[in-house]
């Protein structure tokens, strides 16, 4: 297979400043013309031949200047037109099968709908063409249909003419000012229905703000609209950009391969991110849809107006948007909390891919299927480098490099070196040495010892750094990291003021003087940098900081250090009695303390994952860490239970809004359960039964269920069988069903994810089905590393059997199987046959190819 690297970066031959497309549209059959105007690009070395890049595509007319083309010829799927001069007008013609398109990659079906998906490669698959980012057009789409079928027309930025004509069909056209890459471009056609509002600019710009979905869905869309507007308002407020059209559209689509995709003027977002009212999703489905309405609407600046110049740079529109959609969402809610929040995503998703064999930099160096890299690391890791930036130089001057961003490169497609420079000019950075985190892959390991001398009331902290070697990369340089710390006096209970060390050696020592006593060391305040931290804290140390440290992150992760010690050692040696006694003490004080909140406290009840403990451990018994996981559990909700069922009753008096007092008394309502489970099956089935029949929302209900469904008792079936009946033409709840029964910690999980997968309900098309039940049981440690080997082969069944369907989404469960070398022996050597099982397949997609070589090299 062809890989692809970053270096051999050429600039694209000819430019298309201008197309026009027409669409003729059917479900089976749709007739794409297309109009280039194309010229030579002048700042690249002169080619006499235009490569139009197709994928499965093929020219039923072809065009030059009016004339028949002579002398084209096929390279693979790619067109190679030979053109004589520096300008000319090129037209093709192509057919398309919608109905057949399972890949959801280009022009499909979904419900009886037409829709496109075009990043990173779908335009191909609908018009041969310049499929690059750096090749910027302007688009005019004219698009009929038949009008029963299609009523209404959507494409991207303003509508500019329409028209009925008398066969039945009706038209529409639609002119995008804005140049844009063959990325951004969308279409829409079916039966919708729209929740309407507006927006007036800070510029006065009145613009006519539409969420379309499936008639009978329309109630469901306040929310969306709501974050849309509180988006707009935001970035207007937070960072000076203003929306640049009259139209802005979302349409809802419920086969969709990713979160949603922010088409220029016409965002399309799969139905999860988009419809939610309280009876069918949780408060967590209410923050998604509010984060990626935010992101998305983001995008408008950071990727649409100014876009990526090839897909190597794609941490410059993701890692951004996704720092902004972060601050966003923090504005909105609770800052903490979020921060937490996002750490815990970074942890689960992104350390296991940086420390695996698919670990890659935020901007890659080579790929072979660019879908691949739409990764946590591109997008996660790549919040946080710019979120450490933003730490360095301060709010003000952030604001002011990011300003300098925009300004420079306004229409522009960039590069990450751009933005740095930006950085570097605009906020006053230094950032020789930081651009290490766009070159290095691997979590830096960073380990802080404190030494105290009593006579000088001096301490001295020896930071050292090591980054580990990751694929291709086996020697590393050290790199920059700004380390908040606070030193804590345990008497008061306070500290003298937090400071940030700048850490650029692979070793270093800060002195600071004034300290009679030992300090405690509060370290790496607010995750300030995406590293792994180790301390020589002290089991009292961290009981101090877990109840005293005015950093609600470092607060939580004093208590998460506690858990992970307790959990660790406990697979080795079993429990270590005074510490399991100091945890339940600090939950004890988290669970009375009235100075937080209870979205806080419930984050702080929360033990951590055992994906996340798999990481700490290598190599890992998965099934002996779930085992301790549940007796600490046992033992917690055993001491605590008088507090939990307190904290239970008294947030179940709460009545239902959507403030944080009411979130946050349903948040510990399910972590109360979850402890009391461990603890009293019997008396918790009780409990849990009673919030699911008294639930009058999603939250509560589905918290309810989740933990009576991991319980053997008579009630179970039946709250199972309630639920997919109430809500059986609801697909997002029919996804919970199916999710729900997946994430159950029960020795005959497996067995129900088989039943399940021969379910009416259940189908490969939809990808949404097909991540609820199998991405669901893949992140299940006790179900997919049951020991007889049976989850993983089940995932490899999957995966050959999705991926002539969908090899996108198919390719995801890969990295899975890919974690071996983290696992016990016997397990990896489980996982690995299920790699070569694959591997050995006669056909496979480039895009599954590509990660399992990688993941069994
Ligand atoms: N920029 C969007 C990426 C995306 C995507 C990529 C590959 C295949 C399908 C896709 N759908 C959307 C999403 C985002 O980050 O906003
Ligand atoms: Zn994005």
């Amino acid at each position: 297979p062809d890989t692809i690297r970053r270096l051999d970066y050429q600039p694209p031959a000819w430019l298309v400043p201008d197309i026009a497309l027409e669409f003729d549209l059917g479900i089976e059959l749709t007739k794409v013309r297309a109009t280039l105007t194309v010229r030579q690009n002048p700042d690249a070395a002169r080619d006499q031949t235009l490569h139009l890049c197709g994928d499965n595509l093929a020219a039923m007319d072809l065009l030059v200047d009016g004339n028949p083309a002579e002398g084209w010829s096929m390279s693979g799927s790619n067109l190679l037109l030979p053109l004589p001069g520096d300008a000319h007008e090129v037209t093709i013609e192509t057919h398309l099968h919608p109905a057949t398109n399972s890949q959801l990659m280009g022009l499909y079906a979904s419900n009886g709908m037409l829709c496109t998906q075009c990043e990173a490669e779908g335009f191909r698959r609908i018009m041969f063409f310049p499929d690059r980012p750096d090749v910027l057009s302007r688009y005019t789409v004219r698009m009929k249909g038949d009008r029963g079928a299609f009523p209404i027309l959507l494409s991207n930025g303003d509508m500019t003419a329409s028209g009925e004509d008398e066969d039945g069909t009706h038209w529409a056209e639609w002119t995008d000012p804005w140049p844009k890459p063959s990325y951004l471009f969308a279409l829409v056609a079916g039966d919708l229905v729209a929740r309407r509002d507006g927006f007036t600019t800070m510029g006065g710009r009145k613009v006519d703000l539409a969420v379309w979905v499936r008639p009978g869905d329309e109630d469901r869309t306040e929310h969306a609209m709501r974050s849309l507007i509180n988006s707009m308002k935001w970035d207007e407020e937070v960072f000076g950009r203003e929306y640049d059209l009259d139209t802005f559209n979302i349409v809802a689509v419920s086969d969709f391969n990713m979160g949603a995709m922010e088409n220029k003027g016409l965002n399309i977002f799969n139905t999860r991110y988009i419809l939610a009212d309280p009876d069918t999703a949780t408060d967590g489905d209410f923050d998604a849809v509010e984060g990626v309405v935010g992101h998305e609407y983001f995008h408008n600046w950071s990727g649409n107006r100014v876009t990526c110049r090839d897909w190597f740079q794609l941490s410059l529109k993701e890692g951004f948007t996704v720092l902004r959609d972060q601050m966003f969402s923090a504005d909105m809610g609770s800052e903490a909390v979020k921060r937490i929040e996002d750490v815990r995503i970074l942890r689960a998703a992104q350390f296991p891919e940086d420390s695996g064999p698919l670990a890659h930099p935020i901007r890659p160096d080579s790929y072979q299927e660019i879908s691949n890299f739409y990764t946590a690391t591109v997008y996660n890791k790549g919040a946080e480098v710019i979120r450490m930036m933003r730490t360095m130089a301060g709010p003000e001057k952030f604001r002011q490099g990011s300003d300098l961003y925009f300004q420079r490169h306004d229409g522009e497609a960039a590069t990450c070196e751009d933005f740095v420079k930006a950085m570097e000019d605009g906020a006053g950075l230094d950032l020789s040495q930081f651009r290490l985190w766009y070159e290095q892959a691997g979590t830096p390991r960073v380990n802080v010892a404190m030494t105290h001398d009593a006579g000088s009331g001096k301490v001295t902290l020896e930071v050292k750094q090591q980054v580990p070697a990751t694929p291709g990369q086996p020697v590393k340089k050290p790199m920059p990291i700004p380390l908040k710390i606070a030193l804590f006096d345990r008497g008061t209970g306070t500290h003298d003021g937090e400071r940030t060390l700048q850490i650029t050696k692979a070793s270093e020592t800060f002195t600071f003087g004034g300290f009679a006593q030992p300090p405690v060391l509060s370290a790496n305040r607010g995750f300030s940098a995406p590293i792994q931290l180790e301390t020589e804290a002290s089991d009292a140390d961290l009981t101090f900081l877990a109840a005293s440290d005015d950093d609600s992150f470092a607060r939580y992760e004093a208590l998460q250090q506690l858990f992970t010690r307790e959990l660790l050692g406990a697979t080795d040696s079993g429990p270590n009695e005074p510490r399991r006694a100091a945890i339940a003490e600090a939950m004890g004080a988290v669970i009375d303390d009235t100075a937080i909140d209870d979205m806080m406290r419930g984050e702080l009840l929360m033990l951590p994952a055992i994906n996340f403990l798999i990481e700490l451990a290598a190599p890992a018994d998965p099934v002996a860490l779930h085992e301790a996981r549940e007796r600490l559990k046992a033992y917690l909700g055993t001491r605590l239970r008088g507090r939990l069922t307190a904290l239970h009753d008294r947030a179940s008096t709460v009545a239902y809004s959507l403030d944080a007092a009411s979130r946050g008394a349903r948040k510990v309502k399910t972590q109360a359960l979850i402890l009391l489970a461990a603890a009293d099956r019997a008396e918790t089935a009780r409990r849990a039964e009673a919030q699911y029949r008294a639930a009058d929302n999603m939250t509560d209900r589905q918290g309810a269920l989740a933990v009576m469904s991991g319980l053997d008792v008579p009630a179970r079936g039946e709250l199972l069988a309630d639920f997919h009946a109430r809500y059986a033409d609801n697909a997002l709840v029919i996804d919970k069903w199916f999710a729900i029964q997946a994430s159950a910690l029960r020795s005959d999980v497996l067995d129900a994810v088989e039943t399940l997968a021969g379910h009416e309900d259940f189908t490969m098309k939809n990808p949404n089905r097909v991540r609820a039940l199998y991405m669901t049981m893949a992140g299940n440690p006790f179900a997919f590393h049951d020991a007889s080997g049976r989850g993983y082969r089940m995932i490899a069944d999957l995966v050959l059997k999705l991926d002539p369907i969908n090899p996108q989404t198919a390719a995801r469960f890969v990295p899975w199987l890919g974690r071996w070398r983290k696992i016990e022996p016997v397990r990896a050597a489980m996982m690995r046959e299920q790699l070569s099982r694959i591997a050995a397949a006669r056909s496979l997609s480039k895009d599954v190819r590509e990660q399992v070589t990688k993941s069994l090299d």
